[in-house]
């Protein structure tokens, strides 16, 4: 027997989502109701957006992490609950962001619900996360994302679907009441994408000449049997070129992040006298990626301005780019090449969600984020796998290193050298109270001379999207020097314990003999201005940063 039942529940306060959805601890989503809570506000707030076809669809699929599969029978059956027809769910429970983005697009469906922390830790005692997205494929826009938390805190009651738990571990069709659930491979569709978009012939030839040496970190997390299936099976990378390739649900212990800090090993096979030819690694939900070259190290916003320049090489995009964007506090390297090509270059808040309008308008192909994050219009998310292939297809192409095809960047457009400095697990009402220092001084600012530095605009960023003329404010604290340089303060929207500060520093350097010093070292003056300016020891009582990428 199985029917609906409607719980009577109270709201929680702070289901707030952050930059990416709610992210919370484990311990918190377990709490009687509080899982449900936030699910039925997403139902309820989206109850009137349109559905086109006959069916009215649900995407469903995490990274695996611990939680995962008991949200999803809970989701899964609060969707039957709630109306929907017809619900797609990953195999196992599994469904990287961008293979969701991609479900959601090719099945036309009304959205999707995606259970991921990303690069946040998981198990009992760590992370979890939930975030919706439209139709689009992409993450919720800011109104809609304050639909939802409205929602959250006016929640009196709930629907779910009573029933046995639903089997995920095969593959195929169930029939629940006016509900079919549809069990797919996690891997099939965002494949054939991506087969679609890259010279995959080319990649193997190089992939399988012997001569070339790749690793793949997938760090326990969702991308494993992407990458396994793409490089491995289909692109002929030998077997165990994929490190860490089995999902588990506390990622092995380790932090699902790709940077230098957390991809140890991967990071020693492309380094000394022995190193591969190319690294790259992606996080807990496959949207993030890092690349790397045989002892080099490229930035992501490099990365994005690379792509960009060489996108003509790879098939998807030889027709050329419509326009590009960065997120605001990602280097202006790719603002260099979009003059160059002569096509715009757009600049918004932090968040995936701000890049959807610029996407579905046309106005953009590629986009990217200093956050190790870059995409392109293929999906609505940043895609850690595309990046890799996009990497890939242009080194079979040209026949450089990683390191060769990043120098002559440099040489023609100068370099952005670029570091960002977390201090994590701040005080929030310290963190809270350094912003708003800032924040009083900005107008005094502007002008005021800093050793080599001039301050030519201080400002809180703003943006008006261009689409739907909405307004987001207060987007992040930046100081920009005459000739470029710039240092942004932004407190981050994806942690879960405290605040964490981040401080954005770059300049750039058009003379070749000066292109080749350790960022560190290249930025040592401003990065000790922009501690000094914020005063950020005497605010957080740290003399260091946490975190230097
Ligand atoms: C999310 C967002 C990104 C953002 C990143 C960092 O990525 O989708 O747009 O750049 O968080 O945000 P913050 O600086 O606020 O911590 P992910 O990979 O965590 O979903």
């Amino acid at each position: 027997m199985s029917a609906r039942i409607t719980v009577a529940t109270t709201a929680f306060a702070d289901q707030k989502p952050g930059t990416s959805g709610l992210r919370k601890k484990v311990r918190v989503f377990q709490q009687p109701n509080y899982l449900e809570n936030f699910v039925q506000s997403i139902f309820d707030a989206t109850s009137g957006l349109p559905h086109s076809g006959t069916d009215k669809t649900l995407v469903v699929g995490g990274d695996g992490r611990y939680y995962n599969n008991e949200a999803l029978q809970t989701i899964i059956k609060m969707a039957i609950a709630n109306g929907f027809t017809r619900i797609i769910a990953g195999q196992n429970g599994l469904l990287s962001t961008p293979a969701a983005s991609c479900l959601i697009r090719k099945f036309q469906a009304f959205g999707g619900i995606i259970l991921s922390a990303s690069h946040n830790p998981g198990g009992p005692d760590a992370d979890f996360g939930i975030k919706f997205n439209g139709a689009n494929g992409g993450p919720a826009t800011e109104d809609l994302t304050a639909a939802i938390y409205q929602q959250s805190l006016d929640i009196e009651q709930y629907h779910q679907h009573d029933c046995a738990d639903i089997d995920l571990e095969r593959i195929g069709s169930q029939q629940l009441q006016a509900c079919v659930v549809e069990v797919v491979d996690p891997v099939t569709d965002y494949a054939h994408l991506m087969e679609q978009l890259f010279d995959f012939q080319r990649i193997r030839e190089m992939l399988t000449s012997g001569s070339f040496r790749m690793h793949f970190d997938a760090m326990n997390a969702i991308t494993g049997p992407y990458a396994r299936s793409i490089l491995e099976q289909s692109l002929g990378a030998p077997p165990g070129s994929v490190l860490r390739g089995i999902p588990m649900t506390d990622f092995g212990g380790g932090h699902p992040d790709p940077n230098l800090a957390h991809a140890v090993d991967l990071q020693q096979r492309l380094t000394g006298s022995e190193a591969a030819d190319f690294g790259a690694a992606s996080d807990g939900d496959g949207d993030r990626n890092m690349i790397l070259g045989a002892n080099f190290y490229v930035t992501p916003s490099d990365s994005l301005a690379i792509l960009a320049a060489n996108a003509t090489l790879v098939p998807g995009y030889r027709a050329g780019l419509a326009g590009v964007a960065r997120s605001m506090p990602t280097s202006q390297a790719v603002d260099r090449v979009a003059a160059s090509l002569d096509i715009p270059c757009f600049e918004t808040p932090t968040g995936w969600k701000f890049f959807g309008n610029l996407l579905d308008a046309g106005k953009i192909t590629l986009c990217g984020e200093e956050s190790f994050g870059t995409g392109s219009d293929h999906v609505r998310e940043k895609d850690g796998l595309w990046a890799v292939l996009f990497w890939l297809n242009i080194i079979a192409v040209r026949g450089e290193s990683v390191a060769e095809i990043v120098q002559q960047h440099w040489l023609r457009y100068g370099r952005d050298y670029y570091t960002r400095h977390d201090y994590e697990a701040v005080e929030s009402a310290a963190a809270q109270s350094l912003v708003d220092s800032l924040r009083q001084r900005l107008a005094s600012m502007s002008g005021r001379v800093f050793g080599n530095y001039e301050v030519e605009l201080a400002d809180d960023f703003a943006y008006t999207d261009p689409v739907d003329g909405s307004r987001s404010k207060q987007q992040g604290v930046r100081i920009l020097m005459r000739g470029g340089a710039r240092i942004v303060y932004r407190l981050s929207g994806t942690g879960t314990e405290g605040a964490t500060l981040r401080v954005y520093i770059e300049d750039h350097q058009t003379d070749p003999a000066k292109q080749g010093a350790d960022p560190q070292i290249a930025l040592a003056e401003l990065i000790a201005l922009a501690s000094e300016i914020a005063a950020i020891e005497k605010h957080t009582g740290r003399s260091l940063p946490d975190v230097v990428t």
